[in-house]
C-alpha cells in the first residue's frame, strides 16, 4: 500500500475558518425521504448539472473528535465548492450505516464518502456501489473488504497514534510494576483495534501489566462507566494509569477518579489519543499526563479526492494524514492556536 504522508496545517486553516456548507440531515435512521430536501437553496452560480452530489455516512456523533470531523467534512462539501451533500449520522449502530449507504444508492448520489463505524460487514454494500457505478471514499476510519470495492481512503495511522502512547508509558513507567485499565473504543472499530495493538507493542517487556480492558464506545459516559466499574473492583489504589483510545473517554474517567476523591494525572496517571480542545485543557491543567493527537480536519482531503476520482484524476489508495502528541508542557504552549 502506498503511504503518502500530508501535510495538514494548510489544510486546518481553512477548514477552521470555513462556514458550514448546505448540507441535509437524513437523520439518525438513515431515512431516503430526503431527496427534495437536498435540493439546493441558493448561494451558488455553479449550473445545476456541474453539482456533485455526495452521500456522507458519519459514524454519529460519540465525541469531540467527531463533531470536529463533521464540521471539517460540511464545511469541505459545501454548495461553494460545487457540492450537494446529503448527511447521515448513524448513531455508531453499523447496521444502521450500511442502510444509508444503501438509500444513497438507490437515490442514484454522485459519490458516497463512509467514515465506517466498523471495519468488518462493508463487502456487499461496496460491491453494490460499484454495480451501480457510484465511486466510495473512505475517510477517517478503514475497512476490512478488499481494496478493490473503494477508490481512496484519508485517515490517520492509528497503529502509528497508539504506538505513541505506549512509547509514552513505557518511558514513563519502565520496569515498575503498573497496573493499568484500558478504556477501549467501539468494539470492531479500526482506531479500537489498531491503537490497542500499537500500544501493546510499544508497552512489551516494561513492568505494565492490562489489568482489565473494556470498552467505553468512544463517548465520555461510557469512558465515565467503565472507570467507575474499575474503581468499584480494584480500587483507586490498585490503578496506576489508564490508557484511554480517545480524549473522551479519558475525560469521563477524570470525572470517575474525581468522585471517587482521587486525583487524576497524579494518583493515576491517564493517556489519550485526539487532542481536541477539552482533552488539550485537562493536559494544560495537570488531569491527562500525555495525548497522541488524530487530526479530525480530513474534509478539503476527501473534497479534493472525490473531485479526482469523478474527473478520472489517478489517486493514491491510501492518504495518511500525519499526527503528533503533546506533554503538558507542549500542550500549554499550543493550546491556544489549535484550530479544534
Ligand atoms: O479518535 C474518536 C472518535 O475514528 C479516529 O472516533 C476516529 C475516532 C476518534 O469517536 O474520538
Amino acid at each position: 500500500m502506498n503511504k503518502r504522508f500530508l501535510s495538514t496545517i494548510a489544510f486546518a486553516g481553512a477548514a477552521a475558518f470555513a462556514l458550514a456548507g448546505c448540507s441535509t440531515e437524513t437523520g439518525s435512521t438513515g431515512s431516503s425521504s430526503s431527496t427534495a430536501e437536498a435540493e439546493s437553496t441558493g448561494g451558488s452560480d455553479a449550473a445545476a448539472s456541474d453539482v456533485i452530489t455526495v452521500g456522507f455516512a458519519q459514524t454519529g456523533a460519540e465525541s469531540g473528535w467527531r463533531s470536529a470531523n463533521t464540521d471539517s467534512m460540511k464545511a469541505a462539501f459545501s454548495e461553494d465548492n460545487g457540492f450537494e451533500l446529503i448527511f447521515n449520522a448513524a448513531d455508531n449502530d453499523p447496521a444502521a450505516q450500511i442502510s444509508a449507504v444503501r438509500n444513497f444508492i438507490n437515490q442514484g448520489v454522485d459519490a458516497i464518502v463512509i467514515a465506517p463505524v466498523v471495519e468488518d460487514g462493508w463487502d456487499d454494500v461496496l460491491q453494490e456501489a460499484a454495480d451501480a457505478g457510484i465511486p466510495v471514499v473512505l475517510e477517517d476510519r478503514t475497512v476490512s473488504a478488499s481494496e478493490d470495492l473503494y477508490a481512496s481512503w484519508v485517515g490517520l495511522d492509528f497503529h502509528a497514534e497508539g504506538v505513541k502512547a505506549g512509547e509514552w508509558a513505557a518511558a514513563e513507567f519502565g520496569d515498575t510494576e503498573t497496573n493499568m485499565v484500558v478504556l477501549e473504543g467501539t468494539t470492531g472499530s479500526a482506531p479500537a483495534n489498531e491503537r490497542a495493538a500499537g500500544f501493546d507493542e510499544a508497552i512489551a517487556g516494561t513492568g505494565i501489566t492490562t489489568i482489565d480492558s473494556q470498552t467505553g464506545d468512544f463517548t465520555r459516559d461510557g469512558g465515565k462507566s467503565v472507570m467507575e466499574g474499575y474503581i468499584a473492583n480494584y480500587g483507586l489504589d490498585g490503578i496506576d494509569l489508564v490508557y484511554a483510545h480517545n480524549d473522551d473517554m479519558g475525560l469521563g474517567a477524570i470525572e470517575a477518579i474525581e468522585s471517587a476523591g482521587g486525583v487524576p494525572g497524579e494518583d493515576i496517571k491517564i493517556v489519550t489519543i485526539d487532542a481536541v480542545k477539552d482533552g488539550m485543557q485537562a493536559l494544560v491543567d495537570g488531569k491527562i499526563n500525555y495525548i497522541v493527537e488524530c487530526n479530525p480536519l480530513l474534509g478539503e482531503q476527501a473534497a479534493q479526492i472525490v473531485k479526482d476520482v469523478l474527473a478520472g484524476t489517478a489517486v493514491e489508495k491510501a492518504y495518511y494524514v500525519e499526527d503528533q502528541a503533546f506533554t503538558q508542557e507542549q500542550a500549554a504552549e499550543v493550546i491556544d492556536t489549535r484550530p479544534y
